[in-house]
């Protein structure tokens, strides 16, 4: 188990958990520099770096410190199926409140706990590049709803000041930190009051046997990634019972062979 006790009993509760500053200073300065030429001037990176997770952002695919807990509240078998970049000014929102309560019957987002092991669906890691405070408007939660069994209550919906839910939850920490929240949990990308912009880059993780968002990474990304980051893009299947016994299809696999990552179905 790679989770401290702590952790795991935190992120059972409240269905997030914060592991501060996992990346180095100069990885976090290489992956800003990214983002800022993504965002306003592309023609200065080669193609394969002009989008996340090409280039220096590569290493967050699969950065130990993740795929650790990954494993442990997805399982052993993970892909990377969705990945954006924000670089969010003072005013800019992701929008209001969704997810939580009953989605959890949902296998893809659906969150348990069996024989003392959690299964989670979709996990979102948000890797926070500046320093975030409290009050910028960072993502937050309504803490223990990723098990809500009713629907949301209107009354816990808001996102105004003093009209806020006593359980809208946020959280501080330096550049370089990685948040793990279960998109089961109803969350919100709030206002972003800080004068110097948020910068992040948000991966959506998912059991090797699911696909939910319909990938878009341009194909020369991909194509430029090392094979074992590409394998976190293989083919969303797990067994191939045409052989004796199954063939897994295990990241091992994947860097050993030929298969391309998925990427058929991009559409700039
Ligand atoms: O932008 C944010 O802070 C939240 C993003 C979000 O809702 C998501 O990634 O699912
Ligand atoms: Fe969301």
């Amino acid at each position: 188990m790679a989770m401290t006790d702590e952790e795991r009993f935190r992120f059972d509760l409240a269905g997030y958990l914060v592991r501060p500053a996992i990346l180095t200073p100069d990885d976090v300065a290489a992956i800003v520099d990214q983002i800022d030429r993504i965002k306003h001037d592309p023609e200065s990176l080669p193609p394969e770096h002009r989008a996340v997770p090409g280039g220096p952002s590569s290493i967050l695919i699969d950065h130990p410190s993740v795929i650790d807990v990954l494993h442990e509240i997805i399982g052993p078998d993970v892909r990377l199926e969705n990945t954006f970049a924000v670089w969010r000014k003072k005013g800019e929102t992701h929008g209001p409140l969704h997810g939580g309560g009953p989605g959890q019957g949902d296998p893809i987002f659906g969150y348990r706990v069996h024989n003392g092991r959690i299964h989670a669906g979709m996990v979102r890691v948000i890797f926070e590049l500046t320093d975030v405070h409290k009050e910028d408007g960072a993502t937050c939660f309504i803490v223990g709803s990723h098990k809500a069994n009713f629907p949301m209550h209107p009354d816990h919906l808001s996102l105004e000041d003093g009209k806020r839910s006593e359980f809208l939850m946020s959280y501080e920490c330096p550049a370089g930190s990685a948040i793990f929240f279960t998109e089961n949990l109803c969350h919100a990308g709030p206002v972003w009051k800080r004068e110097t912009p948020r910068v992040a880059v948000l991966n959506a993780y998912a059991h090797l046997a699911t696909h939910w968002h319909r990938l878009t990474i341009p194909p020369a990304v991909l194509a430029g990634l090392p094979r074992e980051k590409q394998a976190y893009f293989r083919e969303t299947w797990y067994a191939d019972f045409r052989t004796n016994p199954a063939t897994i299809n295990t990241i091992d696999r994947f860097v050993k062979g030929e298969e391309p990552p998925v990427n058929t179905n991009h559409r700039p």
